[in-house]
């Protein structure tokens, strides 16, 4: 039971799905290809064996895209899903449209993976590669950042 609030907590908020026109600008990004750009990743400690990750992805690009997941060495493979009213819901995949700024969030959307290999711990990086249908895979590192923390 100890380990279980932590999972049930980023899902506790409503979907909050931003779409916009322009980053904020905060650093550099984690990678680049196709005009599709990668930001401000990270992920939060796992719990269970289940942890969650986090992205802005920016469309700079002229074709839109859409993420269907992802996957690591020790994380297996990872679904994007939303939330909506505190309830976690599997979404096929996340379309990125051209000029869009997509930006998951704890208690929205974000990349969830269940039977990780090892445990996600404060500090930690983790090695995630994205699935882009046009983009293909994206190679990203992101730390792992106490909940409530945001890069
Ligand atoms: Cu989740």
């Amino acid at each position: 039971m100890r380990s279980l609030p932590r999972v049930t907590r980023h899902s506790a908020t409503v979907l909050l799905l931003a779409i916009a026109g322009c980053g904020r600008g905060g650093g550099p990004p984690l990678a680049e290809r196709n005009g599709l750009r990668i930001m401000s990743g990270y992920a939060h400690p796992s719990a269970g064996q289940a942890g969650a990750a986090y992205f802005t992805i920016v469309n700079r690009g002229g074709v839109p895209d859409t993420l269907s997941g992802a996957s690591g060495a020790t994380s297996g493979s990872g679904m994007v899903m939303s939330t909506s009213a505190g309830r976690m819901m599997s979404m096929a995949v996340l379309p990125i449209a051209t000029g869009a700024e997509v930006k998951m969030v704890p208690g929205g959307t974000h990349i969830m993976f269940g039977g990780l290999g090892r445990d996600w711990a404060i500090g930690d990086t983790v090695h995630l590669t994205l699935h882009f249908a046009h983009a293909g895979a994206v190679e990203v590192t992101v730390p792992v950042l106490p909940y409530g923390e945001i890069p």
